[in-house]
């Protein structure tokens, strides 16, 4: 081949410009060479970025081979306990930042990348991300994954390989339109197939008793129509240790078994469609947050998902150690992510007594000492509970098993509390209450030996009111572990110009152990590092206004404040207040009430789900106030607004770092932690928000005159309900009743009339469930105190620095410390 590049051109390059590695720089050049001719059969007018991308990601994936052969084995040589985590959701992203951040190979793949005269940043773009989540459930996931390889545990994420992740989202005319998202289309790079672990997953048939040569009654599941799970494997590279975890996503597939009756009947080709129906279970993402939707076919996906797992774990086992399950409950923990595959609680019980022959009692022991739940949410939209009649229909043998489990909870309940009815019919697995219904939350805690939440508050809340019960029932399971982010994606990777400042104060170590940042604050009022600090924020803030021209049109100006909203469009997370204040703004700049006033540029993102009508007005609002105010002459200085299309993990590296204002802002007891908001402060943005979740965290290791403030509490909240009057509130209230007017006037929908009553509605409701007329008036005083602050540019500066500074206990390294310290146990 001839080198795109000079010879002397790449020569000089490498030892001038770089400090590399030579044996590993020339290995990733030859391996970039062999994939790209080779593997992919390419030569240089096939020099694509996408060829080269792909080229890229092959190479790494072999850099990382050797290291995630050599973990399983030295896992299973050490025989310690191992963890699963089991998540219909793992929002992963982009890999191959990720893969060269961790392997430590910036320097050796950019010197790889000038034979082809191209720039790395060009080729990751070739990358789709990995969408296989919906937000903050998802994404953590991810997080805790990067975690443990870093921290060296063996944890392995169990997930679905969807065929469709999260829709893309497009903005038309205002409105969202949400199109396929087709990850797999080209092709992944990261992936492996692994079809010696195909496991076989039952649905439908019916339960058989019998009773087996010793005499034991036995149960076992029969006339099934079964489904195959094939693996497919990710690695996860910890940081820089040598240690590659996976990600184990299950695809479903068709068994050869096709319809009999069908095919004798002689349409072999409507035998072979009918396995559509198979391939239907992994095809797409679920796109609600924070709501269930009640499909059988989200139920099919939780079984499946669960079924394969736990088989797989099994398998392992009986490999090594032959059937004998008493050490197992030692040697294994299954964490389930919320309640979504919580069915495995019924599911490692029947495969523990129908495949390998244990007694009730004992597999009854090893499943509660080796589940643990945690739950994200007390919204009561998202709580699952499945209909008895759906569930008999497909996992006839799981509900008797469920049946079993409430009928021996039950009675130790009522010797507990004997005579208390009133208790049982609260505890119950199944509610009564109308068609009868398993609670999947109560399943969950019930075969568990541990129960988080996900914030200090949100913790409290659960044992004061959804799991009331359970927590006077069984205090000691209960337990918080506050989110946490991965400071190697959400900062040294997406943040090298604040990455560099920090370590030239104060070495690399923060990368690891993020509680170091502490010793950046007695720099937070230096001069000269509160310039170098702005400057990397204005390069940040440069980089974000380039993605917010390109997805928008709209120019921001990077001295203006950046006011960032990020998040899925929800009632409860209040994208409707952030609006009312834009609005305000807007009325006062109109009036020419400028004065305490800051130029600022408001962003706000996220998707809705798609059968969330109110979410998608929101947004529809959103895009019509900015167009009035970005079409005004009057606001050109003082206020720009952009709604940021297709809200994703990649956008929020760029957006994160560039943030000045991060605003969370739900109704304080809704969200049950965010993991946003910490990444806005780990990148030096202040907080604007209100005491819900990990907010209250935030506060507390930043201090409160670092934080802004506003609104009810959870408590506050819950009393204002009872008496709740928004139309009183805004009457007297001149700059409320001006918004509202601009709103109910239809100045922001001249040429759509009515299209937002729906909003004003809500507003005005004395069951408003979010409140959002509550807090008006607290959020724009509030903002007001930030707008001068942002102007005291000295004292912005230095809170931003103490907000970096003081965001070492929201790594997710910390959180899953904790998990392991007080949950897993792993040695
Ligand atoms: O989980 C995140 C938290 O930081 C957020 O506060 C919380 O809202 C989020 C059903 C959910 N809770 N529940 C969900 C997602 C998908 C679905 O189908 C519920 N997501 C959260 C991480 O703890």
């Amino acid at each position: 081949r001839k080198p795109i590049v000079s010879k002397t051109n790449k020569s000089s390059f490498k030892s001038k410009a770089l400090k590399v590695n030579h044996s590993s720089c020339d290995s990733i050049s030859d391996d970039l060479k062999r994939h790209f001719e080779l593997t992919l059969g390419r030569d240089e007018v096939d020099a694509s970025h996408y060829y080269l991308y792909n080229a890229l990601a092959l190479t790494l994936r072999d850099h990382q081979i050797r290291g995630w052969r050599e973990t399983r084995n030295r896992y299973r040589d050490m025989d310690q306990k191992r963890v699963a985590y089991l998540s219909l959701e793992f929002l992963m992203g982009r890999a191959i930042n990720n893969a060269i951040l961790n392997l430590d190979l910036d320097a050796e793949t950019r010197a790889a990348l000038q034979d082809y005269a191209v720039s790395l940043e060009s080729l990751v773009d070739e990358e789709m991300d990995a969408g296989l989540g919906n937000g903050g459930l998802g994404r953590l996931a991810a997080c805790f994954l990067d975690s443990c390889a870093s921290l060296a545990l063996p944890v392995t994420g169990y997930g679905i390989r969807y065929e469709y992740g999260m829709f893309h989202q497009r903005i038309e005319e205002g409105y969202q339109v949400e199109a396929p998202d087709n990850w797999l289309r080209k092709g992944n790079p990261w992936e492996i197939e692994s079809p010696e672990n195909t496991f076989r997953v039952k649905f439908y048939g019916r339960t058989n008793y019998y009773t087996d040569e010793t005499g034991q009654m036995r149960a076992s599941w029969l006339d099934t129509s079964d489904v195959m799970a094939v693996p497919y494997d990710m690695p996860v590279p910890g940081y820089r240790n040598d240690t590659v975890n996976t990600l184990r996503l299950w695809k479903s597939e068709a068994t050869d078994e096709f319809n009999l009756d069908e095919f004798n009947a002689g349409s072999y080709v409507d035998a072979v469609a009918a396995k559509n129906l198979a391939e239907q279970i992994t095809m797409v993402l679920y796109p609600n947050d924070s709501s269930e939707n009640g499909k059988q076919l989200r139920l099919r996906q939780q079984y499946f998902l669960s079924s394969a797992s736990l088989q797989d774990i099994l398998q392992h086992w009986v490999r090594h150690k032959g059937e004998k399950f008493t050490s197992f409950a030692e040697k294994n923990v299954f964490q389930l992510n919320d309640t979504h595959p919580t069915i495995a609680v019924a599911e490692l019980m029947r495969l523990l007594m129908d495949d390998h022959g244990l007694q009730w009692d004992e597999a009854w022991s090893i499943t509660t000492n080796t589940m643990a739940y945690t739950n994200h949410t007390l919204l009561p939209e998202a709580l699952e509970t499945w209909s008895v009649r759906m569930f008999a229909s497909m996992l006839p043998r799981l509900l008797d098993i469920i049946y079993e489990i409430n009928a021996r909870f039950l009675a130790e309940v009522s010797s507990r509390y004997p005579d208390d009815n009133e208790r049982l019919r609260r505890m119950s697995i199944i509610d009564e209450e109308g068609e009868p219904r398993i609670r999947m939350a109560y399943l969950a805690i019930i075969g568990s030996f541990s129960v988080n939440g996900v914030a200090a508050l949100h913790t409290d809340l659960l044992k004061v009111g959804l799991f009331a019960d359970f927590y006077e029932f069984w205090p000691e399971k209960f337990n918080n572990k506050t989110n946490g982010v991965t400071p190697r994606r959400w900062l040294h990777h997406s943040n090298p110009g604040l990455r560099d400042l920090i370590s030239s104060k104060i070495g690399e170590e923060w990368v690891t152990n993020l509680d170091q940042l502490a010793l950046l604050k007695p720099f937070a009022t230096d001069k000269e590092f509160q310039k170098q600090w702005h400057n990397v924020k204005l390069d940040n803030k440069r980089r974000l206004a380039e993605l917010v021209k390109a997805t928008t049109s709209v120019s921001f100006d990077t001295t203006m404040l950046f006011d960032v909203q990020v998040k899925r469009i929800h009632e409860y997370k209040r994208q409707l207040l952030n609006v009312l204040h834009v609005i305000h703004l807007y009325d006062r700049i109109c009036r020419g009430d400028t004065s305490g006033m800051v130029p600022r540029a408001v962003l706000i993102g996220g998707k809705a789900a798609p059968g969330y009508a109110m979410a998608k007005t929101i947004i529809k609002l959103v895009n019509s106030v900015a167009e009035v105010v970005n079409s005004n002459p009057k606001c050109e200085k003082w206020l720009k607004v952009a709604f940021i299309p297709d809200y994703k993990v990649s956008f929020m590296e760029v957006i994160a770092p560039a943030a000045d204002l991060s605003e969370q802002i739900s109704t304080a007891g809704k969200e049950a932690s965010g993991t946003g908001n910490m990444k806005f402060m780990m990148n030096g943005a202040c907080t604007i928000g209100t005491l819900d979740g990990a907010n209250i965290e935030i506060r507390e290791a930043v201090g409160a005159e670092n934080f802004f403030l506003f609104g009810l509490d959870s408590t506050q909240v819950e009393e204002a309900r009872l008496s709740y009057d928004p139309n009183a509130l805004i009457d007297a209230d001149s700059d409320f009743k001006r918004v509202m007017n601009l709103i109910e006037s239809g100045h922001f929908n001249q040429s759509e009339p009515g299209i937002f009553d729906s909003v004003s509605a809500s507003i005005r409701s004395r069951y408003d469930a979010w409140m959002t007329a509550a807090d008006f008036r607290g959020f724009v005083n509030t903002q007001k105190s930030v707008a001068e602050t942002y102007k005291a540019r000295e004292r912005w500066l230095e809170m931003s620095i103490l907000n970096t500074s003081c965001s070492g206990r929201f790594s997710s390294d910390r959180t899953i410390r904790n998990y392991n310290d007080e949950i897993w146990k792993v040695q």
